[in-house]
């Protein structure tokens, strides 16, 4: 016999129970009397709403302060405070609003269960009432929705003047990080000269390109801000690092951007922390790939001399991979065939406008 035949006699003997339950329940109420049947069921269920309540919001109190360790981590920039002070403002008005609905909700089904001494009360409208409670809530909203729209636009806005430059490149399923070296210009890219040895496709043509380094890992300075220039070689990745609420996507094709000024040290932050191998991570936060749990980067933040020193002891891109090498060569005869690409395609665009 097969098991879903078994399941499916078994499901029917099941409702045939419950079905025999509901019978017997109504021959015991008509031998004690419908009414005090009736009575009886109300206010079992009244009280049991009140347990649910009070168990129900217990329960989420003691989740709430348990878990928020390890949901509420430190903000470590300037826009994380913000964020994390707008959060806090959407809570309060929202948990005031959830408690009070909540208790009433099952407080009003305890107290004004039926009672056969009680009729109800014809209250169609009261237009004041309605008007309270559309117009506090849409002064609220307007409040939280205007400070968000402000904080917005300074987070999405343009970097300060004096911000560091590191652009990051995701691929399946590594961040790769470049910086711009003394010059403090990142030099441009074209995704024709990737390949394995120019793994972010730099255009050695630039001039800028020659001090250009790269690193395994992001070094930023300690109030200072950072830039990100974030591409992506495949597919799309996400920038996530949470201690400075940076999220962006890596999108292929375009240079996405974030900056941030990040205001906690990786050595602060141990301390602070008491866990002296503490480091501020990367996370990729697109789903993008079998190997995107590998995505892991590591941020350090650190003092302007230590970073001084940290990109004293790069080397220039350019220097070690490329000058007299086979990729050199490599880099010249791309450089040619992507100007005659470029040349092809202008002159059909020429002629396709005559
Ligand atoms: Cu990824």
């Amino acid at each position: 016999m097969s098991t879903t035949l078994l399941v499916f006699i078994a499901f029917v003997l099941f409702v045939l129970v419950v079905f025999q339950l509901a019978r017997t329940t109504e021959y015991v109420a008509l031998l004690r009397g419908e009414d005090k049947a009736q009575e009886d069921s109300d206010k079992i269920n009244g009280r049991l709403f009140m347990v649910f309540m009070i168990l129900g919001l217990a329960a989420m109190f003691w989740s709430v302060f348990h878990y928020m360790p390890y949901m509420n981590l430190h903000a470590a920039s300037v826009h994380g405070e913000w964020l994390d002070s707008m959060f806090n403002v959407t809570l309060f008005f929202t948990g005031i609003v959830f408690m009070a609905t909540q208790v009433m909700l099952f407080y009003f089904v305890w107290k004004y269960k039926h009672h056969k001494n009680r009729k109800a009360v014809y209250y169609p409208e009261n237009n004041q009432l309605e008007m309270w409670w559309t117009v506090i809530p849409a002064i609220v909203l307007t409040g939280l929705v205007i400070i968000g729209i402000y904080r917005w636009f300074q987070i999405t806005g343009p970097e300060p003047s004096d911000s560091m430059v590191v652009e990051i490149t995701g691929q399946q399923f590594l961040w790769n990080y470049r910086y711009p070296g003394a010059d403090r210009k990142l030099a441009s890219h074209e995704f024709e000269y990737i390949n394995n040895v120019n793994k972010v496709g730099i255009d050695f043509n630039d001039p800028s390109s020659r001090d250009d380094f790269m690193a395994t890992e992001m070094h930023v300075v300690v109030n200072k801000p950072v830039l990100l220039r974030i591409r992506s070689k495949d597919v799309i990745h996400d920038v996530g690092i949470p201690y400075f609420r940076v999220k962006m996507d890596a999108v292929p094709g375009l240079t996405t951007r974030f900056w941030f000024i990040p205001t906690v040290t990786t050595e602060e932050m141990r301390k602070q922390r008491n866990e002296p191998d503490f480091n501020y991570e990367i996370a990729c936060d697109q789903l993008c790939g079998k190997g995107h749990y590998a995505m892991k980067g590591l941020v350090v933040v650190e003092t302007q001399q230590q970073f001084d020193a940290w990109a004293a002891k790069q080397q220039a891109f350019y220097d070690v991979n490329v000058k007299g090498t086979d990729e050199e060569k490599h880099f010249a005869e791309l450089t040619v065939q992507l100007k005659e690409k470029k040349a092809k395609e202008a002159q059909k665009e020429e002629e396709h406008s005559e």
